[in-house]
């Protein structure tokens, strides 16, 4: 059976005589977290969230979700805890007793890592540790998904697989093969069905805005409108293999409806530059980019600006771009002590055993993310990309995103 059928026609409901099927998510507030919560919601599932205390609001991604719970028919509920809090974590698990837990929270900037590894250790490391240890000491049964990445690879060569030698290069990675080994022991150990997603980049309108992706599209809709003058990008020439993040959650859900627990590896089987990303993401919005210089030096240039075409009719028209205006320039602010230079992954096994087939291409996913960010700060997108995702079948989701988020110049 192909992915996009087994999505559409397994019914984890049945299995419980209509009984609803009920799912913990770690990380609800973010990028993963909210599609999937859209996504077991559209699958009839009672789905409970973990979130953090914060002094502003941090559920932009799920706040068109959300129902007061004291509304009848309510099927999702918010509960507060943290990473770092097993007692909170104990309590929810045997309060709620869910039949699927899928931890995706985690500590995920790997270039904030660096900054923070120790805090990194105990969010993305242990705390998965701590959520193991509640599941298995509250004697619930229950399946688990662990948020593994490819970042586990780090400096092995492309193509990666399941089988390719883990090789960590900074020390959130170094916390995520922590965790995948403990993943490991825990289903070894305890008999747990619980299962690493080995996930390569995956992207999308609500993706975080100091990862590389989401910082230019945005800058691109905001130098459009007239908010931003530049970019400024650490290194131009790692290798990403960079999917759609609303068809990796389906995949998430499709490795726990499995008869037995296995760890997979989620990616497109293509690779591309960031250098490409820039290039692709300026064009689809009418700015062709040429690069001169060199080393830090290297600047990206408009090369031609189609001023003319529709899409941007409704722009500032105080704002111009010309031929030969600066738009990308380098900081090396944004390098990394190490890197991670080429990923490519190998999806022969999901393939295989899942039926696994991206259905978003690198071009549709620049495409999708361009125009969500235009039509972010007002500006009409030439619209392909929201066609594609109409297409596609995601009807689970509008891509509804975080309105307040503001640039945090983390990454
Ligand atoms: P994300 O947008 O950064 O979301 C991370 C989530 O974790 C947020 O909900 C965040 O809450 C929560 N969180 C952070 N620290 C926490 C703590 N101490 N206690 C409780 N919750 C905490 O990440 P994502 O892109 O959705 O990725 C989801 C998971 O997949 C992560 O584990 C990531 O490491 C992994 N992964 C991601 C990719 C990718 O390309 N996206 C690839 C491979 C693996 P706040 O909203 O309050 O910050
Ligand atoms: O977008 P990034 O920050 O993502 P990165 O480091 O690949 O990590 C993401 O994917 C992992 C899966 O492989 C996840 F596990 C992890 O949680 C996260 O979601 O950086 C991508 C590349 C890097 O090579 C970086 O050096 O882009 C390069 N880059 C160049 N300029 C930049 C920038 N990255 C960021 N964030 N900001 C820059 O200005």
């Amino acid at each position: 059976m192909n992915t996009t059928n087994a999505i559409n026609t397994i019914n984890p409901t049945d299995q419980k005589n209509g009984v609803p099927m009920k799912a913990l998510i770690t990380g609800i507030t973010g990028q993963d977290g909210s599609y999937l919560a859209e996504f077991l919601l559209s699958k009839g599932y009672e789905v409970h969230g973990l979130i953090r205390r914060a002094s502003t609001f941090n559920t932009g991604r799920i706040d068109h979700i959300y129902t007061d719970p004291h509304i009848a028919g309510t099927k999702l509920f918010l509960h507060y805890g943290d990473l770092s809090d097993s007692g909170q974590l104990i309590n929810l698990i045997y309060n709620i007793q869910p039949d699927e837990v899928y931890h995706v929270g985690a500590q995920s900037h790997v270039k904030v890592s660096f900054d923070m590894p120790e805090y990194t250790g105990d969010i993305t490391g242990i705390g998965t540790t701590r959520l193991l240890e509640a599941i298995r000491r509250s004697g619930i049964k229950t399946k688990f998904y662990q948020a593994s990445s490819s970042e586990l690879f780090g400096a092995s060569p492309p193509p990666q697989s399941e089988t390719t030698y883990f090789y960590p290069r900074s020390p959130y990675a170094a916390a995520k093969i922590y965790a995948y080994w403990m993943v490991t022991n825990y289903r070894e150990g305890y008999n747990m069905f619980a299962c690493n997603g080995i996930l390569f980049n995956h992207e999308s309108p609500r993706r975080g805005e100091t990862f590389v992706t989401r910082k230019i599209t945005r800058a691109i809709a905001n130098i459009l409108a007239g908010h931003q003058k530049k970019l400024y990008l650490g290194n131009l020439n790692a290798k990403r293999d960079w999917g759609f993040a609303p068809e990796y959650v389906e995949m998430m859900w499709l490795m726990l409806q499995q008869e037995k627990p296995d760890d997979y590896v989620v990616g497109t089987g293509e690779s591309h530059s960031i250098r490409e990303f820039v290039e692709n993401a300026f064009n689809y919005a009418g700015i062709e980019i040429e690069w001169v210089d060199s080393g830090i030096s290297e600047k990206g240039v408009v090369k031609s600006f189609d001023s003319e075409s529709t899409q941007h009719s409704t722009l500032n028209t105080q704002h111009s771009i010309k031929t030969g205006t600066v738009l990308i320039e380098i900081d090396p602010r944004y390098f990394r002590p190490t890197e991670v230079d080429f990923l490519l992954a190998d999806i022969t096994k999901a393939r295989k055993q899942l039926g696994w087939q991206p259905r978003i291409t690198f071009s549709e996913l620049v495409k999708i993310m361009v125009d969500y960010d235009l039509k972010l700060v007002g500006l009409t997108p030439p619209g392909d990309g929201i066609k594609i995702c109409q297409a596609k079948n995601f009807c689970y989701t509008e891509h509804a995103f975080a309105t307040n988020e503001r640039i945090r110049d983390a990454g």
